[in-house]
């Protein structure tokens, strides 16, 4: 078996992917997402002026031989734009794998670890009430996790609300503007809100629910504690990204004062970046995901070192990471022995039609695909009718100008 076609397709169905699809000679193809939120062509150049041509007549069986021909080959190795890239390429191999195997990929990774996947949504509002509602509306669709963010007092826009916080208008979608949105970011007024949110989140919805909030990598080692603290009496099941990722030594300070669950890795692209932090305890849940840390195959070796250690998964699944990587993940959720959440936001009606997939929301779980390969695909003559849009992810200042983290 040999790989005769590698194709890089960037579509924009609402917002831009970019999806590997590789073509054998015998007519099997695979997909994988290769989607970087505002980065998208930088990824796409990567694969088709310096990945596609190596790709072409090997073997797409030496699924692992391909992986480190393309980690080592590079000689500049990690960053998110060259694992993001190697990840597409990986996980349209274990899709190929599967189907020429006639299995779900899940089965390839040691078969089913647990009947469905426990999924957490998003609740948003642009006051506590409204986003405590909106948790209620989710436990009542049957979510049994639910992430809160609500507007903080004072300032028009913070993470995860949709813009200005109008009333209805908390459809978040990032990357929604050619050139960066300016936000302001104010930690005091934030600090100040949070545990209100919170106290009022466990008096309305009671002591079961879990419940997470994302910091979105804001505050200080400090701070952080803080806040940690503050939040203890609510029994969060995680705060995410307390800080920024590069501060990997600011998460012992943080671990000593505070038994808040710490979950972070979205932004992660190798375990090397995760490795102090799993084996040092420093963190709870590691975000990690297919498409933004090398791939199934990568992020196996993720999980596997991580359930050393007792530290479960908590996969990022924002709408900026395609059907694909979804697709993959849930066959990857299905399978490890340490699976802790999977992060779910609904694609638009559009997306999904771009990427026809057989995975399945119910009753708060998820059910990876039992088709062969990753039970998902890309449906070109839809992909071509979405051209890419140039987008970027909002930055954000302090009140006085000072560049900060988004
Ligand atoms: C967020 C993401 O879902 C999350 O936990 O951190 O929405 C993140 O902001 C986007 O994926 C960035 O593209
Ligand atoms: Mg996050």
């Amino acid at each position: 078996m040999r790989i005769t076609d590698v194709q890089v397709i960037v579509t924009c169905p609402g917002r831009n992917f970019v999806t590997v699809r590789i073509t054998t000679d015998d007519g099997v193809t695979g997909v994988g997402d290769a989607t970087l939120n505002g980065r998208e062509l930088a990824v796409a150049s990567y694969l088709q002026d310096h990945l596609a041509a190596q790709l072409i007549g090997r073997d797409p069986l030496r699924i692992d031989d391909i992986w480190h021909y393309l980690y080592r080959g590079a000689y500049w190795r990690r960053g998110p734009v060259t694992m993001t890239a190697i990840a597409g390429v990986d996980t349209a191999l274990w899709d190929i794998k599967g189907k020429v195997a006639g299995l779900p990929v899940y089965q390839l990774l040691g078969g089913r670890a647990r009947d469905g996947i426990t999924v957490y949504g998003h609740a948003s509002g642009a006051t506590v009430e409204e986003t405590v509602e909106a948790a209620a509306g989710y436990l009542s669709r049957g979510y049994r996790a639910v992430r809160l963010q609500s507007s903080i007092p004072g300032l028009d826009s913070t993470y995860g609300i949709g813009g200005v916080a109008a009333a209805g208008a908390h459809a978040y979608e990032p990357a929604d503007a050619a050139l960066p949105t300016e936000n302001v970011w104010d930690t005091d007024a934030y600090l100040a809100h949070v545990p209100s949110l919170f106290e009022v989140a466990r008096r309305e919805l009671g002591p079961t629910p879990r419940l997470l909030h994302d910091v979105h990598h804001r505050l200080t080692p400090n701070e952080a504690a803080r806040l940690g603290k503050e939040l203890e009496p609510f029994h969060l099941t995680w705060m995410e990204d307390p800080v920024p990722a590069e501060m990997q030594d600011g998460y012992r300070h943080l671990r000593h004062h505070t038994t808040t669950p710490i979950a972070t890795g979205e932004v992660f692209s190798s375990i090397y970046d995760c490795q102090t932090l799993i084996t040092e305890r420093l963190i709870d849940y590691i975000r990690t995901t297919v498409v933004h840390a090398g791939g199934i195959t990568h992020l196996r070796r993720i999980f596997d070192l991580a359930a050393l250690y007792d530290i479960r998964s908590g996969s990022h699944g924002a709408t900026d990471l395609s059907p694909v990587c979804l697709a993959a993940a849930l066959q990857v959720d299905t399978a490890i022995p340490n699976f802790g959440l999977q992060e779910y936001m609904p694609h638009t009606p559009e997306t999904d039609e771009v990427f026809p997939h057989s995975y399945r929301f119910e009753d708060g779980l998820m059910y990876a695909s039992e088709e062969p390969g990753l039970g998902v695909d890309i449906d070109l003559e839809k992909a071509a009718l979405y051209p890419y849009k140039p987008a970027s992810l909002p930055v954000n200042r302090l009140r006085d100008g000072t560049m900060f983290h988004w």
